[in-house]
């Protein structure tokens, strides 16, 4: 991309920015001036117009860090980072410096961060809106070989917020709460920007945390935006909930309303200036509040404003796991916020004037409220975001919606940026491939296509070195995990990853039985030909008994491989601390062998996955989510996929009858990695009660079905670890993978978002 500024000019900006020469600067002084410079550039730039405005409205946006990745969207990394190096100095070592915005959770925040990127590098009119939370997702630290949380503070002075004058009142049943919204700014790729909105308080009081993340969840003048997913396991924490959701879309609908007017609008002909696409049903109330708003602020009748909020609403599904799948008591809703019931009643009175089936009702006889229900009645199309992931709330899931409004489902399969996971965090292999290709795939991800020609499969030298940049990534992450968790990792060693949320569907646990069968192998003397580095990244919600178990076990595992001399050299088990977007960064560049082992059915799409196929791994996973489609691209000789199908575990649920113990009986393998969860040796490690419990969660429920796949499981990373010792044609089946991921880049995403959706 065309430099926008030489060095020289650069030097003296940012001379300007840090007030002071910079040669007598200090590392701090460096990143204050060059984050207060890259933010007034920013800010400079175009902003991205049209008549018609996209708002992504979502409670999570894993945005990590921003001084590389705007650096680079601005055509001003390399300049930065030979300015600074004369200065003794580089762009990551000052990015070190920067906390990371602890705003998302995982693939769903990602998601929505991947998307702003796209939308402003394709130039499209649009912004996204969500919540300040000061206290972010929780900062996970081991103690005990157990997970503990604390409060993430990340917001520090200067920062990438802007404070702007927005402000509204927002309304609750006993109180009005004033709100106050920041700007992130947000760089396209040579391109114009686009603004994150981050709805905040004045009253928020940090210093209401107690002991851990525990705090007066009642005192919502001075909580309400401390934490993202406060602990909802009891009536307080869900009702705080209410809210936030509440905070977030009332500042929403009054902001999109606004800015409408201000653009001509006379809300009657709201769609052809808003289009708001609600990600996953945190922000559904977006939905009744604005169709309040018209009426009772704007003067326009009800069935009319029902008609125009739906023809601007769009919702996208990220999940068909029941529990969550949002409902909310009624109670709750008169607790918090009344206005909103009867705006809800009328919707749900339309509904069952129209339709007999109970299932689609949004109040069931239980009075509660069906948040997804609301948006499929109420918005204009539903997207799942991976072909499978869509058919299954075709054929299954939403299919009594889906025979009534064939028209609103379509699928969009997920996407990442290539700015942030290959460009940013994988300079070298992006290197790698400009000099093959040349670099029109930075704009256009399926030139990467061109890779797959024979003339680079077959070139032994071009082979070499793609895996000579795989074994400096590990290296650099090994001297990441050394100066971070003081570990010693060998980069000659396979490394086998799987970073994701900590959740049983997900089946870490399935990963960490194979390596419980490894560990027995090497202790009777069977040892792999290369050695093996499993390594883990997961945070587990804090109210989620069963994830917090199987961290457990996968933190013994760890304490058990380091500490035994017989077994270290061969297997290492190894879990990343506070697993975030930027231990990611470092991770996935260096990962030969992408764990994406869910039950099939239950991952709606991933995005790691894609993640890891463009950075060069293979994948060993299941036939589900975008597996599917990685599985389709690449063909059977690059991806190892295994397990039963999503049609077979389907049918199992409905059968009923799946009883874990008869696998558990029936395989001596399997009945001995499981009893191995509560031998002696653990329990000399490890904490008996969360051992004994994951124990018997397997034997006597495991939902989610890990035995099942246990056999084809191990078979299928046993022959992984088998052609991995043919350098030259894994090398191949890297290449394969590079070459395939175009499809993959958000770009493609949000062009699709836009022809089909958005229309903007
Ligand atoms: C789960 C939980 C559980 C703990 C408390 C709060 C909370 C909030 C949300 C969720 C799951 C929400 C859905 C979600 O994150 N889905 C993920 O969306 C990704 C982007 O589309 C997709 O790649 C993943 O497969 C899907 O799991």
């Amino acid at each position: 991309m065309d430099t926008t500024m030489n060095k020289s000019e650069l030097k003296r900006k940012l001379a300007a920015a840090c007030q002071k020469e910079l040669a007598a600067c200090s590392k701090e002084e460096l990143y204050n001036g060059l984050l207060t410079l890259v933010q007034e550039l920013a800010k400079e730039k175009e902003n991205t117009k049209g008549k018609k405005k996209l708002y992504y409205i979502s409670a999570e946006f894993l945005i990590g860090k921003l001084l590389s990745n705007n650096l680079i969207n601005l055509g001003l990394f390399d300049e930065a980072d030979t300015l600074l190096k004369e200065l003794g100095f580089s762009v990551s070592q000052l990015e070190e410096l920067e906390p990371e915005p602890s705003l998302g959770n995982g693939g769903l925040g990602r998601l929505a961060a991947c998307f702003l990127d796209s939308i402003a590098t394709l130039g499209l009119h649009g912004d996204g809106i969500g919540l300040n939370y000061h206290l972010g997702l929780f900062r996970q630290h081991f103690k005990d070989n157990l997970q503990n949380e604390e409060p993430n503070p990340w917001i520090t002075t200067p920062s990438w917020l802007t404070k702007t004058d927005v402000s509204y009142e927002i309304p609750y049943r006993n109180f009005t709460l004033t709100s106050r919204m920041y700007d992130i700014e947000v760089t396209g790729y040579g391109n114009r920007t686009n603004k994150l909105h981050l709805f905040d308080m004045e009253t928020v009081n940090e210093t209401l945390t107690e002991e851990g993340i525990s705090f007066d969840k009642t005192n919502i003048k001075e909580n309400l935006t401390l934490f993202l997913y406060p602990d909802d396991s009891d009536r307080a924490g869900q009702i705080l909930r209410i809210y936030q959701q509440y905070f977030m879309v009332s500042n929403a609908a009054r902001l999109i309303l606004s800015e409408a007017q201000t653009a001509g609008s006379d809300l009657y002909d709201l769609p052809d200036y808003a289009v708001i696409q609600i990600n996953d049903t945190h922000p559904t109330m977006v939905i009744p509040e604005l169709i309040r708003l018209l009426t009772t602020e704007h003067g326009m009748e009800m069935a009319t404003a029902i008609e125009v909020v739906s023809r601007t609403c769009a919702y996208t599904n990220h999940t068909i796991l029941a529990e969550a799948l949002e409902t909310w008591p009624m109670d709750f809703f008169k607790e918090a916020v009344p206005q909103l019931i009867p705006i809800m009643e009328v919707l749900d009175d339309k509904v069952r004037r129209r339709f007999e089936d109970p299932s689609v009702y949004i109040i069931d006889k239980e009075d509660r409220v069906h948040m997804a229900h609301i948006d499929i009645h109420y918005g204009f199309s539903v997207n799942g975001v991976a072909a499978l992931h869509t058919d299954i709330l075709k054929e299954t899931e939403l299919n009594h919606f889906y025979r009534l409004y064939p028209e609103k489902f379509n699928n969009k399969t997920n996407g990442i940026t290539f700015r942030r996971w290959l460009l940013h965090s994988n300079p070298e292999l992006a290197g790698f491939i400009t000099e093959n290709i040349g670099d029109g795939y930075k704009r256009d991800a399926s030139c990467l296509e061109a890779l797959g020609a024979k003339k680079f499969t077959t070139d032994m030298k071009l082979l070499h070195r793609l895996l000579a940049i795989k074994k400096l990534k590990k290296q650099q992450l090994a001297a990441y995990l050394k100066k971070t968790q003081g570990m010693e990792l060998d980069p000659d060693s396979i490394f086998d990853i799987q970073i994701k949320r900590l959740h049983e569907y997900k089946r870490q646990q399935l990963n960490a039985l194979y390596l419980i069968r490894k560990y027995l192998e090497i202790k009777r003397g069977k040892r792999p030909v290369t050695p093996i580095t499993a390594i883990f990244g997961a945070k587990a919600a804090p109210a989620y008994t069963i994830a917090k178990d199987i961290i457990h076990l996968l933190l013994c595992l760890e304490q058990l491989t380091r500490e035994d001399p017989k077994v270290r050299p061969y297997l290492r088990v190894v879990m990343v601390e506070n697993y975030n977007v930027t231990a990611a960064e470092k991770l996935i560049p260096a990962c030969d062998i992408s764990q994406q082992i869910s039950l099939a059915s239950k991952e709606a799409s991933g995005t790691g996955n894609m993640k890891f196929m463009l950075n060069g791994a293979v994948t060993l996973g299941t036939d589900d989510g975008a597996n599917v489609e990685i599985h389709e691209l690449v063909g059977d000789e690059n991806i190892y996929i295994f397990g039963d199908s999503s049609e077979t575990v389907i049918r199992r649920y409905q059968d009923v009858n799946y009883c874990s113990r008869a696998y558990y009986e029936a395989d001596p393998e399997l009945k001995e990695a499981v009893d191995f969860i509560v031998s002696s040796a653990m329990r000399s490690i490890g904490s008996p009660e969360h051992l004994e419990r994951l124990y018997n969660e397997l034997l006597n429920k495991d939902w989610f079905m890990t035995f099942p796949d246990f056999k084809a499981y191990c078979a299928a990373r046993e022959q992984a670890y088998k052609d991995y010792e043919n350098r030259t044609g894994w090398a191949q089946k890297m290449l394969v993978n590079i070459s395939k991921a175009g499809f993959f880049s958000s770009d493609r995403t949000i062009m699709e978002y836009n022809r089909d959706i958005w229309k903007l």
